[in-house]
């Protein structure tokens, strides 16, 4: 994927339309040069009858990475993809994998993913998740640790488990089409400016616009679900040019 560059730095943002422009006002600061952008798929959002023609199609779009979410019904009130389901896509892309758990029991969960060789696994921190322990795992089988925050009160966790990257999230875990929670944008700068060379990933209701506000705030990899990537009014070609010229 192509990488930041002066083009992009604070002023030379297109002009965006009336519904964003609240959001878009303001960068906290430019580009930094170089650091590597990353946009995956969340494919939950894709269609489940057409799974294998739908990976195909993200990848001629020229996504980085599959965004592949697993809940169990109980730490959020959903289900999304399945552990099968994981192991299959695996088998039929070269793509990134980057696994999101919404789960209770992270450590069963990431037992039995690890031999697919994802390329990432978040997950949310919890009183009984034994943090070093599956850091550990993830290190030995060359899988990078992901710590998914959902808000400012948060941060201080990144220290204790010391991630690979975290996974911030713009809307509450469980369920794709919600709306975005502009408490992102505080969250994304208090990490960069702690952990300037950690990188910030952002899953929930992204578009180009707020991709281009978080970027100048530090975030670096976005998921893109029904807002940015899964929408009946651009294909999936469409929105990667867009969100390549727009933040990339
Ligand atoms: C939410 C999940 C996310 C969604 C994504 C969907 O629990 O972790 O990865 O799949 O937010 O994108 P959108 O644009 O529909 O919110
Ligand atoms: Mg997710």
């Amino acid at each position: 994927m192509p990488k930041r560059d002066a083009e992009h730095e604070a002023g030379s943002a297109p002009k965006r339309d009336a519904e964003h422009e609240a959001e878009s006002a303001q960068p906290a600061r430019e580009w930094s040069p170089g650091r590597e952008l990353y946009l995956s798929a969340s494919l939950m959002c894709a269609d489940p009858l057409r799974i294998g023609e739908e990976i195909r199609q993200l990848e001629d779009a020229g996504v980085d990475g599959l965004h592949i979410d697993i809940m169990d019904g109980h730490f959020v009130p959903n289900l999304a993809l399945s552990l099968d389901l994981a192991a299959k896509v695996r088998r039929v892309t070269r793509l990134r994998i980057d696994i999101h758990l919404m789960v209770d029991d992270p450590e069963n969960y990431i037992a039995r993913l690890i031999g697919e060789h994802p390329h990432a696994i978040a997950f949310h921190l919890q009183p009984h998740v034994q943090a070093e322990r599956l850091k550990a795992t993830l290190q030995n089988h060359g899988v990078k640790t992901g710590l998914a925050l959902t808000s400012l009160a948060e941060v201080d966790r990144i220290a204790a488990v010391a991630p690979d990257y975290v996974l911030c999230m713009s809307v509450p875990p469980g369920f794709a089409g919600q709306p975005f929670d502009e408490d992102v944008y505080p969250l994304v700068e208090a990490i960069h400016g702690r952990y300037p060379e950690l990188p910030i990933w952002v899953d929930g209701a992204i578009n180009e616009h707020r991709a281009q506000r978080l970027g100048l705030c530090g975030a670096t990899g976005f998921v893109l679900g029904t807002s940015g990537l899964f929408r009946a009014d651009r294909s999936y070609a469409e929105s990667m040019a867009t969100f390549t010229r727009e933040v990339g």
